[in-house]
């Protein structure tokens, strides 16, 4: 299998998965900035021109985090990524389409592309001000959801894949995380598949 990523994008998520299984992968990097996502060789492969896109062994591609997510962790079971039972499972999907349907999708991208949700040019302000409410918003719900906790739901899984993403943008923006993400962020970064992904994406 392949995943087509860009480095620090939300596909990271989907790489911390990858090397936590363990099995062979290769990666193609994507360069978002220089719109290689809207080229031809891309959108043939997938059309709605987003990483992560992950093409398995047969050919067929995968897309949105997780999709690609489920089936990674419930195609290696021995890599146990997927929660037991329906529970545990059912709070893991409650994770992941918080922070990819709210906190990514209506939060950070608007604050990182305002242009495609405000009306005029004058309007992008206020909308990378709403996107940063959203985002800020997010994080504190996640955050309060972890506590006491080591991990999202139960032992690592998944979902903290998808944490993981918005926690490095956050950090990587220089701004402070809530105090249980910040506890999480540093656990992700003392497993050895996450700074392997760092070395690999070059972000160490
Ligand atoms: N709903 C998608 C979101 C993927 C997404 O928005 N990816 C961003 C990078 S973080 C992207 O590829 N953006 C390129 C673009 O919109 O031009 C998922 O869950 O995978």
């Amino acid at each position: 299998m392949k995943l087509l990523y860009s480095p620090g994008a939300c596909s990271i998520g989907i790489h911390v998965i990858l090397e936590e299984i363990g099995a062979p992968f290769e990666t193609e990097r994507v360069s978002l900035k220089d719109g290689a996502q809207y080229q031809q060789a891309f959108t043939a492969i997938n059309p709605k021109s987003k990483v992560p896109t992950l093409i398995r062994d047969d050919g067929s591609v995968l897309t949105e985090f997780p999709a690609i997510a489920y089936w990674l962790a419930n195609t290696h079971p021995s890599a146990k990524l997927w929660p037991a039972g329906v529970e545990a499972q059912t709070r893991a999907i409650e994770v992941m389409d918080y922070v990819v349907a709210t906190v990514h999708m209506q939060g950070f991208s608007r604050i990182f592309r305002p242009s495609n949700f405000a009306p005029s040019a004058a309007d992008e302000e206020k909308v990378r001000k709403r996107g940063l409410e959203i985002f800020e918003n997010g994080l504190a719900i996640l955050d309060r959801a972890l506590t006491g906790k080591e991990y999202a739901v139960g032992p690592f899984s998944v979902a903290d894949a998808a944490l993981f993403y918005i926690e490095f943008w956050r950090h990587s923006g220089k701004m402070e995380l809530p105090a249980n993400l910040a506890l999480h962020y540093q656990r992700m970064l003392a497993r050895p598949a996450v700074r392997r992904v760092l070395q690999k994406e070059g972000l160490a």
